[in-house]
């Protein structure tokens, strides 16, 4: 069972995410959890703030240690957590072969940026990872958390079936995924590749590893390096 804790001054923008498809079945079905934190429940003072001017001057608001140092501390007084993951765009880039890896572990938590970020200290003491998801600013931590916890749960054993198995998926043998077809074989006079219909299924294989690495040709040939 792997368990996912996000942190962030947002949550509410990623309830409907993980309350929906395969991420809504993996929870039912008892393989993931996910636990979303709402960083202003943990501030110190009445006025419930978060955020607060950088020191030395400069524009944008920094989220402050002390909520998120007290998020982070109530949830490992509670179990032990494989990573501490800040979501940034300075971080490492994000890939299939590290999502694999994060898929194998047991309890993971994310925290969200926002505004001109978190007080170094923050990442200093508390973070074990740091990941971007592309070389892009987006306005917060938000949707890259959805982008990695969507990754990473869909590969834990049992959230998949035969047929959206991840085995297929592309960028697993850095090869991207083939062409796929459905009924009708003729929509307007274009027509389905004959080889998928022919019920061949060893030639129908090595159709498809020729398609998939024609793409990877074509498209990204820095996967074949
Ligand atoms: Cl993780 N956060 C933000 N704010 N922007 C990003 C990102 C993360 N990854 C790419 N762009």
């Amino acid at each position: 069972m792997m368990r996912i804790d996000i942190i962030s001054c947002v949550p509410s923008l990623l309830e409907s995410f993980f309350a929906h498809s395969i991420l809504k079945r993996a929870q039912q079905g008892g393989h993931a959890e996910v636990v979303l934190h709402d960083i202003r429940d943990y501030s110190v003072n009445k006025h419930r703030t978060i955020d607060d001017y950088a020191f030395g001057g400069g524009a944008g608001m920094v989220l402050q240690i002390e909520p998120i140092a007290r998020c982070i501390r109530a949830l490992q007084a509670q179990r032990n957590y494989d990573e501490v993951i800040y979501l940034t765009p300075d971080g490492e880039l994000m890939e299939q072969k590290m999502v694999n890896q994060l898929s194998l572990k047991g309890n993971l938590i994310m925290l969200c940026g926002h505004y001109k970020g978190v007080d170094q200290r923050v990442r200093d003491l508390f973070i074990t990872k740091e990941i971007s998801i592309g070389d892009y600013v987006l306005s917060g931590g938000e949707l890259a958390a959805a982008v990695l916890a969507d990754a990473i749960i869909r590969l834990v054993p049992g959230v998949l079936n035969d047929e959206t198995s991840a085995l297929t998926d592309s960028f697993q043998d850095n090869l991207l995924a083939p062409p796929v077809y459905s009924r009708p074989s003729d929509f307007e006079g274009n027509i389905v590749p004959e080889i998928l219909m022919s019920g061949h299924e060893a030639k129908i294989e090595e159709w498809r590893y020729e398609q998939s690495v024609k793409r990877t040709r074509e498209r990204r040939p820095d996967l074949l390096k």
